[in-house]
């Protein structure tokens, strides 16, 4: 219920915060023009914005194999695929619009390195398996972290979610279907999947973010009822998840303390190289200017289609 609804006594601040708090405690939605503290607001334009950005900046590396897929159908499979990322990342850049802040500046602030995405798309795509590897791990550790994120506290971002989950399911098949028939293959083919597979595990696994003793965000993000997962817990989830997958498929993940632990009933496993994932947040990773340069160039080369609209649009209101 939103406080256009049910106007408040008093209107005093602290009114306004315990209404936003006992929202908070009951599990209910925040909906735009609800008060909220600046803090929620600026931790959810920052997510969101994270989020969309890794969307469209995701297009890039299974974009890039769009023109040399093996086959018509597996061309269809990715150019579906590919273009679902831009739609979630419009329907993520309208959540964060909702809350007060345009997407043409939200791409600029990626556009000049001060917003973030996802450290997993600075890491290239060197063989056709690596299509199949983004499906089955880079989505499967999306989906995992994104399904808690539809009983988000804000409404639109959780509203997005649902349907951005539903395509992601589809994208994490298309994936482990793509291995799956490379492992049914040649020698060359079972190689190239291991190979890819080594290349990818960790850099999925450093997707959940840091280690919670290290994640500044996640306590009050929690609080806030913003994530509903701790980092560690999801990096869990999708271990345990993966492990029979990657058995099932028939290829070895590239971690020697990977483990069965019966008193956790979970998987023991080791840590990502941290180091690492902080040069790639830093801006410093292996694609990071690439991919930075190539959203940078297409942003220009649509300036004529916005100035085009924007001045379609003032000719409509002014008509
Ligand atoms: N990469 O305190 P925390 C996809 C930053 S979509 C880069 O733990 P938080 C679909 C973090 O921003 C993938 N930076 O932060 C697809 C913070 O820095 P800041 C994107 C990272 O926000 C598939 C600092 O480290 N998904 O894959 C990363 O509570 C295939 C401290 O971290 C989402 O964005 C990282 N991996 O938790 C598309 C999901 N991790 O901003 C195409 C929504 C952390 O304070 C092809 N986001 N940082 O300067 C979230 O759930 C959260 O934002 C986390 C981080 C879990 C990513």
């Amino acid at each position: 219920m939103t406080l256009t609804e049910t106007p408040l006594d008093a209107g005093t601040q602290a009114d306004l915060e315990s209404h936003f708090e006992a929202t908070i405690a009951r599990n209910d939605r925040i909906e735009p023009r609800d008060w909220m503290p600046d803090g929620y607001r600026r931790t959810l334009v920052r997510q969101i914005a994270q989020h969309a950005h890794s969307e469209i900046i995701g297009m890039q590396p299974e974009g890039n194999w769009i023109s040399r897929a093996p086959s018509l159908r597996r061309k269809a499979i990715l150019l579906a695929k590919v273009q679902d990322e831009a739609g979630h990342g419009l329907y993520l850049y309208s959540a964060a619009e909702t809350l007060g802040v345009s997407r043409l500046e939200l791409t600029e602030m990626l556009i000049s390195g001060r917003q973030k995405y996802s450290s997993i798309f600075n890491y290239p795509t060197l063989s056709y398996a690596d299509v199949g590897s983004i499906g089955w791990l880079v989505d499967g550790a999306a989906i995992c972290n994104q399904v808690p994120l539809c009983r988000t506290s804000f409404g639109p971002y959780g509203r997005a979610m649902i349907r951005v989950c539903k395509e992601e399911s589809f994208h994490q098949r298309q994936g482990y279907e793509l291995l799956t028939t490379m492992m049914r293959g040649t020698d060359e083919q079972r190689a190239m999947v291991q190979e890819s597979v080594d290349r990818f595990w960790w850099p999925a696994l450093m997707m959940f973010g840091p280690p919670d003793a290290d994640s500044p965000n996640t306590a009050q993000s929690m609080a806030w009822g913003i994530k509903r997962n701790t980092n560690d817990e999801l990096r869990q989830k999708f271990v345990d998840m993966s492990v029979p997958q990657a058995e099932a498929l028939g290829v070895t993940l590239p971690d020697p303390d990977l483990a069965w632990n019966d008193e956790r009933a979970h998987y023991d496993f080791g840590q990502p190289d941290w180091d690492e994932f902080m040069q790639g947040v830093k801006g410093n990773g292996p694609c990071n200017a690439q991919r930075l340069a190539h959203r940078r160039r297409a942003h220009e080369d649509g300036a004529w289609v916005r100035a085009a609209a924007t001045a379609f649009a003032t000719k409509e209101a002014t008509a």
